[in-house]
């Protein structure tokens, strides 16, 4: 160890950068409160790093913390960056100029993600490049009272400096003024940007009623409460799930909203909200939407009951043109979805959804206006925070998730899916249900059959069907004796396709595969 740099004013040093990377971060949220919650450097450089993940990671991570995949990677940010703030503590005991250029290195970094971003504005780049100024007088500041102490110290009788302890009062000081700024700064900016809100606008709206409403549900429709663990037959606005690049959800102001046609439209218009609740030809209808990184036995797949204009009906009214085989769509934070043209006219019940369940759409959901198209995976068809359509064809763009090489064409694979008994879960022997859900959207689900161990093939009940386009539960008793057990499940969909063996993963296509799960019986 270097004699004249004490393993105590190393630590110092690190504190310093942690300190000044703290305070600056803070300073840049006070500056994201006039620019926009995503130009947060934190924001910009975590999307930077979705957008530039290579799609296994992106998948796994996905798969791993699901509905907290962007959780973790804002954590995971912010643990690099305490790294990095340490390392560049440390290096600015030697050189107060390279602790600098560090921290402006940083700062430039989130300059570039904020304005890059495809709805990036320059003035995005303001709150990284104000952090970073702001992070380097920090640690000038906390830093020269460490260095000075070896410039300006005496020495007592032995020689040794006695002036480190009056320099660590100075440190301390301003550490500890640095913190509270910091503090102050982080927490006033992160109430500031709640101005950017909509959820009290959102809550406001009262939704249109529908000139064709979703059919009535069958007696006993949803299976799910007389089966404990069967997920049940609607997915409540909470509990859907959540796909998106999207760090902060888009807020967008129901009285600012605009959707724009463009391209091969003959007589393109803009739609403001009112303009699409006020449409004497709403449907609602009950949807399964699906994920294509859903993995077989995976949970991203949820139900509900959209509310929305018909979406064919829509395109024809503004003359979308034959030729156009793609529609980009795209969402106010730059994502584009390029869902098929034939799709969007063709398929029944696709629409261009503002309610969902009775509820204008969620903001994490899509608020105000997304699209749904029954029997396409979302990628492909369930643009959120919808702004502009863009009709095109594919030979001429490659949307987001094509670019990052997933299929151009996204149909929903038939698919099953067990419940409960959960995987490796152990339960005493005798009789059981096992219970999940089946689904084949725009074609519905005709059977769904049951396997355990090598025995024959069970065919489960099935709950009514509502439509084509949502998924039934299934269920099956079954008498387990002792021992370890596996179970597998296959559907049918309405037009005589058996769920395929053949497994898959999620990219580029979709999973395929049979759910089959261990279980242990005591
Ligand atoms: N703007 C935007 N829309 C999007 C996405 C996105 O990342 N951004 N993800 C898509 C994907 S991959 C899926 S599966 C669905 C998920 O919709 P949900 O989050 O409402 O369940 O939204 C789609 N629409
Ligand atoms: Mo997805």
């Amino acid at each position: 160890m270097n004699p004249d740099r004490p393993g105590c004013e190393r630590l110092l040093g690190a504190l310093a950068g942690l300190l000044a990377a703290g305070v600056g971060l803070a300073a840049a949220e006070v500056v994201a409160a006039f620019a926009g919650p995503s130009s947060s450097p934190v924001v910009a450089v975590g999307e930077a790093a979705i957008a530039l993940t290579p799609e296994s990671v992106k998948s796994f991570a996905i798969r791993t913390f699901g509905e907290r995949d962007k959780l973790a990677l804002v954590a995971g940010t912010l643990v690099v960056l305490a790294f990095y703030a340490l390392v560049v503590g440390l290096v600015s005991l030697r050189s107060r100029r390279l602790g600098a250029a560090g921290i402006a290195l940083f700062g430039l970094l989130g300059t570039v993600a904020a304005v890059t971003r495809p709805a990036g504005r320059t003035v995005d780049g303001l709150p990284s490049f104000v952090g970073a100024a702001v992070g380097i007088v920090a640690l000038l500041v906390l830093v020269a009272p460490l260095t000075a102490a070896r410039v300006d110290a005496g020495a007592d009788v032995s020689g040794n400096p006695t002036t480190v302890g009056l320099d660590r009062r100075r440190f301390f000081v301003a550490a500890g003024m640095t913190l509270g700024a910091a503090v102050i700064a982080g927490g006033s900016g992160r109430l500031l940007q709640r101005r950017f809100e909509v959820a009290d606008e959102r809550s406001r709206l009262t939704l249109p009623t529908p000139a064709s409403p979703a059919a009535a549900l069958p007696a006993g429709a949803d299976l799910g409460t007389a089966v404990p663990g069967l997920t049940p037959l609607f997915t409540g606005n909470r509990d859907f799930y959540r796909v998106d690049t999207a760090i902060s959800a888009p807020q967008i102001r129901p009285a600012d909203y605009r959707l724009t046609l463009t391209g091969m439209f003959d007589s393109p218009r803009e739609y403001s909200l009112p303009d699409l609740y006020r449409r004497k030809d709403l449907i609602e209808r009950d949807i399964t939407l699906t994920c294509v990184s859903n993995e077989v036995g995976g949970t991203l797949a949820g139900s509900a009951r959209w509310l929305g204009v018909p979406l064919g009906t829509f395109l024809r009214e503004n003359g979308v043109r034959a030729e156009s085989s793609q529609l980009v769509c795209r969402s106010v934070d730059g994502m584009t979805i390029g869902a098929p043209t034939r799709s969007a006219l063709d398929v029944e019940d696709a629409m261009l959804a503002f309610g969902m369940n009775g509820e204008p759409l969620p903001i994490d959901h899509g608020f105000p206006v997304r699209m749904v198209i029954p029997g396409l995976y979302g990628y492909v068809s369930a643009c959120k925070w919808l702004t502009a359509i863009e009709a095109t064809t594919f030979e001429a763009f490659d949307a987001y998730w094509v670019q990052r090489l997933w299929a151009r064409q996204g149909p929903i694979k038939v698919e099953s899916r067990i419940d409960t008994p959960a995987p490796s879960s152990t339960f005493a022997a005798g009789r059981r249900a096992i219970a999940g859900v089946a689904w084949a959207q725009t074609r519905g689900i005709s059977r769904v059959e049951v396997r355990v161990d090598q025995g024959s093939w069970a065919e489960a009940r099935l709950s009514p069907e509502v439509g084509a386009d949502l998924w039934r539960q299934w269920v099956v008793p079954h008498d387990f004796g002792p021992g370890p057990h596996q179970i597998s499940v296959r559907a049918t969909s309405g037009d005589g396709e058996l769920q395929t063996e053949a497994r898959a993963d999620p990219f580029p296509a979709g999973a395929s595969g049979w759910h089959t799960i261990q279980v242990a019986v005591r």
